[in-house]
Parts: structure tokens; sequence; C-alpha cells
């Protein structure tokens, strides 16, 4: 007898996908994806380089308190960039925290994107221009924005894919769950793209879930799904390309899941050797995404060590330009404060901003 049923069709492969192994080299582990072209590889290749440097000067404006925290994406950056690369301009993009590189990727301004982390009142983008929303901190929340924004864009016609990134941990909240419901049963053109890192700050993926791998999650819902190897980025950008071209196509949501591996600490306020073991953290550098793509385009002949060197030059500069922009000292308005709460602000919300204007300028007086 068939075991064949309607359910077969959603289920993810049952091992993720992957076009390159850890050492750079080509194997057929790719479960009939296309590999992506060569100028599209490169492009992510210089993406990763820019956004491993973006990280790092990041983290050190935390150190120097610049910022207020910085969570840190090293070891990502496969995901990151291959998320932007994945979208067109007139798609939305929902990020967590910790996607900042997949924003430096879609060609945010570094200073903007980094106005929350330093401690602003406002995410410093403009979402409704950028089509990025602000960077979620409440856990999952961003996946009902995704569901909901991508369903009203199939009412009213547009061809446009809602982009949803989210952590391992955060797949435990019951709005990841609504989210994946809704838009299946709606057909909202959305992609879930799950970021297993291994860890929800200091607790591990085995606590968190006894899922087989959470893309099994979506077929329940009735949600195609698939998982693929985090830190390979031929393999993330072609499975992330064939999502977003079967959301965008009308034929529902997907869910995917990168297997990946978080290398920092949670952020700034974290000491990640109390709960995992410096062996572990080795065992995923050798798995480095950036040297695992710049290997295999080497070996290609698609990029030679001057554009490797180029490509660092200008991560270089990039980096000189985040660290002058958040070096300088912003003085916001105070007043600024009632922006963009409501389209249109309320009674009780304009009677506040004169009571602080008042007291603002009884302070100048
Ligand atoms: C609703 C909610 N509960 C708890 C938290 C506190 N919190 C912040 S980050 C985090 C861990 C999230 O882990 P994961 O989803 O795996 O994402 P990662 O940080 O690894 O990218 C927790 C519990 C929160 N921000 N929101």
């Amino acid at each position: 007898m068939s075991r064949e049923t309607p359910a077969d069709a959603l289920l993810p492969s049952p091992v993720p996908v992957r076009f390159l192994a850890e050492d750079g080299t080509r194997v057929d582990e790719h479960g009939g994806y296309t590999e992506p072209p060569a100028e599209r590889l490169v492009e992510a290749y210089r993406l990763m380089v820019l956004g491993r440097r973006f990280d790092v000067q990041a983290t050190a404006l935390t150190k120097q308190g610049r910022l207020a925290v910085y969570p840190s994406s090293a070891g990502q950056e496969a995901c990151q960039v291959a998320s932007a690369l994945a979208l067109t301009d007139a798609d939305w993009l929902f990020p967590t925290y910790r996607d900042s590189v997949a924003l430096v990727a879609r060609g945010l301004e570094p200073g903007e994107i980094l106005t929350l982390l330093r401690g602003d009142a406002h995410c410093g983008y403009d979402p409704a221009k950028t089509r990025v929303a602000p960077q979620c901190t409440p856990l999952a929340t961003q996946t009902l924005h995704a569901a909901g924004l991508a369903h009203a864009m199939r009412r009213r016609g547009e061809e446009a894919v809602a982009f949803a990134l989210i952590g391992d941990g955060a797949t435990s909240e019951g709005d990841f769950h609504e989210a994946l419901n809704f838009a299946a049963v709606f057909k909202a053109p959305a992609v879930f793209f799950v970021q297993n890192n291994g860890f929800a700050i200091s607790v591990p993926f085995e606590k968190q879930s006894a899922a087989p791998a959470l893309a099994y999650k979506g077929v329940g819902y009735g949600v195609q799904s698939e998982q693929v190897d985090g830190n390979d980025a031929v393999a993330v950008l072609s499975v992330l390309d064939d999502a977003v071209a079967h959301a965008r196509a009308g034929l529902g949501p997907v869910l995917v899941e990168a297997h990946t591996y978080r290398i920092d600490a949670h952020t700034n306020a974290d000491d990640a050797t109390r709960y995992r073991d410096a062996a572990e953290v080795e065992k995923w550098r050798a798995a480095d995404p950036v040297r695992r793509l710049e290997t295999y385009l080497t070996s290609r002949n698609l990029v030679s060590e001057q554009d490797i060197e180029r490509f660092r030059a200008e991560a270089e500069s990039f980096a000189a330009g985040v660290r002058d922009t958040l070096n300088a000292d912003v003085e916001p308005d105070p007043l600024s404060l009632f922006e963009h709460v409501y389209a249109e602000p309320t009674r009780h919300l304009a009677a506040q901003r004169a009571q602080v204007a008042a007291e603002l300028e009884a302070l100048e007086a």
C-alpha cells in the first residue's frame, strides 16, 4: 500500500539541503534545487564580507559605550545576506533584533539601522519607504505582522511577499503557530525563515523542542516546508529563492529552517562560556559560511585574489563610516517621543505632548 499522502508534498527534505561541504567543495545533497547564477553568488559573498565587518564594528561600538546593546549574527551571514537577496524592493522584510546584517545587505543606512540599539526611542529608518518593519524584540510577534501584511497585499492584488525572520527559541511562542495557521488558511504570500542557531540565550535546542527539525512544524498547518544547511550560502540562497517564488506565485506560505550557529554570546550582556563548551564553538567556526563560499568561488575562478582584497577594502571603509556616524553625539528632541505613535495623535497623547512642551519651555526660561 502506498503511504503517499497530501502531507508528503509539504514535508521538508529528510536532511538539510546542501551544495557545499564544510571545506567548500561541491556536494550533491541539494535535492533537485538549482545552483544560483555565479554573479548572484559573488554578490552574496561581497555582502557577507561587508556584513561580517559591520558586525565586528557594531560589537566594538557596544564595548565603547556607543551602543546600548548589539546582538551579533557572526556565523549566520549566509542566512542574513540570502534573506535580503531573495527579496525585491517591493517585498517586505520583518527582522528581529539579531538581523541587522540582513538590513545592511538590503541597503539600509548603517547609522539608521543602529539607532534603536543605541537606545533612541525610534527605529531609525522609515519602514514604509524601505519596506523593512522595525527590528522586533518581542519574540515571534513579527510573524503575525508578516502574515497579516501578506494577506492584505494579496487582497489588494499586489504581487509582493512578506518575509519574516525568526529564531529557534521563538518558534515555541504561540504567535508563531497562529501566524503559520493564518497564512496557510488564507494562502498569504509569506515566508517564515527560522535561523536555528542552536540557542535561545542559554537554552540549547534540545531543551527547546523535541521535533526532529523545526521545519516539520509547518506540515501540521498545511505549510510547504524545507530545511537547509544555514552555513552554506549557495544552498540558503537557492532554497529561499524557491520559497519566495512559491509564495509570490500565490501557492501559499513557506516555512524554511536553516541549521546554523550563534558564534558570539547572545548579546554583549551575556557570557556564553557559562553554558557551552569552547570545543563546540570551535567545531562551528570550522563550518564558517564566509570562508566556505570564498573557497568555492575561488576554486571555480569566480573571484580572484584582487576581488577578495577589493571586497575587504570596501568593508573596511564601510566600517569606518559606521564608526564616524556612531561616534557623533546626537541630541534627540524630547518631543520626538510623541511622533510615530499613532497616524492621528489621540487627544490624550496631544495633551501629554503639550505638557512636556510646557515643562521644557519652563526649564529654558
Ligand atoms: C515574548 C518574549 N519573551 C521573552 C523575551 C526575552 N528574550 C529575548 S531574546 C530571547 C531568546 C530568543 O532566542 P531565539 O528565538 O532562538 O533567537 P536568537 O536570540 O537566538 O536569535 C528571549 C527569551 C522576549 N524578548 N520576548
